[in-house]
């Protein structure tokens, strides 16, 4: 079994932050993150057993066991989050990193979260989907008072039902969500539960939106459907670690939606199943197969399948535009424009003018578009065959039958297997085939005669 001091080893970005050792005592270490990996399952080090989760791009918070109780710290704080290579986003979360990090317990476990506020307003945190006292629920104003800057508050209650969660603040929502506080939130069961079949493998990520300028890197808050950054646990293609899976195992994937808008996520090459929402487990008889689920605003889904068939499949929201990333909004449709001519005139003008569009939008992903600092290209990503013209909420499941169990590490690209890949084919095509034209009427010398009759006005006349 893992110990705790190997998964700081394992995970290697994880550093204690220092304090006092009349603090130790009093509360749990603050456990922080630095970088925006996808960190190896936690094996938990005391407790009951469960087959840990990974967190796309995150990673579980480690715990104290203080009698009995599993103590956890977290800090709400300006974090500083590379949303992809080349561009940092300055974003509110927990412990490091926006999402904060994945919380891991046991059903029945008792469950002690301190909640230090390093932002410069109030705060709380609210359990999404927890049966929990009405006085640890976190609403502000409601359930508790308000989290100041520099307080710690701390909560307590049995996680009784097993399943998929999530916390996020219940203050000042707008805001803090839109500056990215949130975080995923899993209840394993104890024991074998019918309904919730053992998993080889257990993905986990929260679908999440920002609203940065191209150029800056503070969210506007205000922004009420017009995001231009669509993110999975705060990272956009080709910054969303892929899903590396070995052939035949059982694969859950567990996404909850703290965006303003409807998600339909969709996955290549596999049927799956809806197992569980925020609610609990689905009853095996009101299971259907899909391609796509569709996860609203505030929901929560686990999908499963068996990942039966090799290959690098895609896995994206199948909104075209939740595949985009900046600069791919506000763009006139230049489409059948023609530009001849015309680009060498405007450039006169305004030297960096680049004219595109004009046959699809494919262009911009293969330009070497000058863009401002710290913006994403609209759509982007190196595969095997060129420029994947992705962007946002994209990633890849990659099936190997080489990959080894509970190996995650990334297998590259898949080679297609000789004849099994779209390929050119060279020649014209044949002459359409056409009905033979004898039995036509005229063929005969037979005209047909019309007679046209006049209107003559309303009926009765
Ligand atoms: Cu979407």
């Amino acid at each position: 079994m893992t110990s705790r001091r190997d998964f700081f080893k394992l995970g290697g970005a994880l550093a204690a932050a220092s304090v006092s050792p009349v603090a130790m005592a009093a509360l749990p270490e603050i456990v922080s993150m630095d970088k925006p990996d996808t960190q190896p399952p936690l094996t938990p080090p005391n407790g009951r057993p469960y087959n840990a989760v990974v967190t796309l791009n995150g990673w579980t918070l480690p715990w104290r066991m203080k009698g009995g109780v599993k103590e956890f710290h977290l800090v709400a704080e300006p974090v500083v989050r590379e949303i992809a290579p080349g561009m940092k986003a300055h974003l509110w979360g927990y412990n490091g990193q926006s999402p904060g990090p994945t919380i891991e317990v046991v059903e029945g476990d008792r469950v002690r979260i301190y909640v230090t506020n390093r932002l410069p307003e109030h705060t709380t945190i609210h359990w999404h989907g927890q049966r929990l006292p009405n006085g640890m629920d976190g609403v502000g104003g409601l359930t508790q008072p308000q989290i100041a800057p520099g307080k710690t508050y701390v909560y307590e209650f049995v996680a009784r039902r097993p399943g998929t969660f999530m916390y996020h603040p219940h203050a000042d929502e707008m805001t803090q969500m839109a500056m990215g506080m949130m975080g995923f939130w899993v209840t394993h069961p104890k024991g074998r539960q019918p309904l919730i079949e053992p998993v080889d493998r257990d993905f986990c990520f929260l679908i999440n939106a920002y609203d940065i300028d191209p150029g800056s890197a503070t969210p506007s808050v205000n922004t009420m459907l017009d995001f231009n950054l669509w993110t999975w646990n705060s990272r956009a293609f080709p910054g969303i670690d892929s899903l590396n899976v070995r052939l035949n195992d059982r694969v859950r994937i567990r996404m909850g939606n703290l965006t303003m808008t409807n998600h339909p996520m969709h996955l290549h090459g596999v049927e799956f199943e809806v197992t569980g929402t925020d609610g609990g487990p689905v009853p095996k008889s009101a299971r259907w197969p899909e391609v796509t689920t569709d996860i609203a605003v505030g929901q929560m889904r686990q999908i499963e399948f068996v990942a039966d068939a090799e290959g690098d499949w895609a896995f994206h929201c199948h909104k075209s535009h939740h595949t985009m990333n900046a600069m791919g909004h506000g763009v006139p449709t230049m489409i059948g424009v023609d530009y001849s001519g015309l680009a060498g005139k405007i450039s006169k003008l305004i030297p960096d003018y680049m004219a595109m569009g004009e046959r699809g939008m494919a262009d911009m992903a293969e330009m070497e578009m000058p863009l401002p600092d710290n913006t994403l290209p609209m759509m982007t990503g190196r595969g095997p065959y060129g420029s994947v013209e992705m962007g946002g909420m994209f990633s890849v499941m990659k099936v190997r039958r080489e990959q080894k169990r509970d190996d995650y590490s990334d297998p590259g690209w898949y080679t297609q297997p000789p004849g099994t890949q779209a390929r050119e084919v060279a020649g014209a095509p044949a002459d359409p085939i056409r009905a033979p034209l004898t039995t036509r009427a005229h063929d005969a010398g037979n005209e047909i005669e019309v007679t046209v009759r006049k209107p003559t006005g309303h009926a009765g006349h």
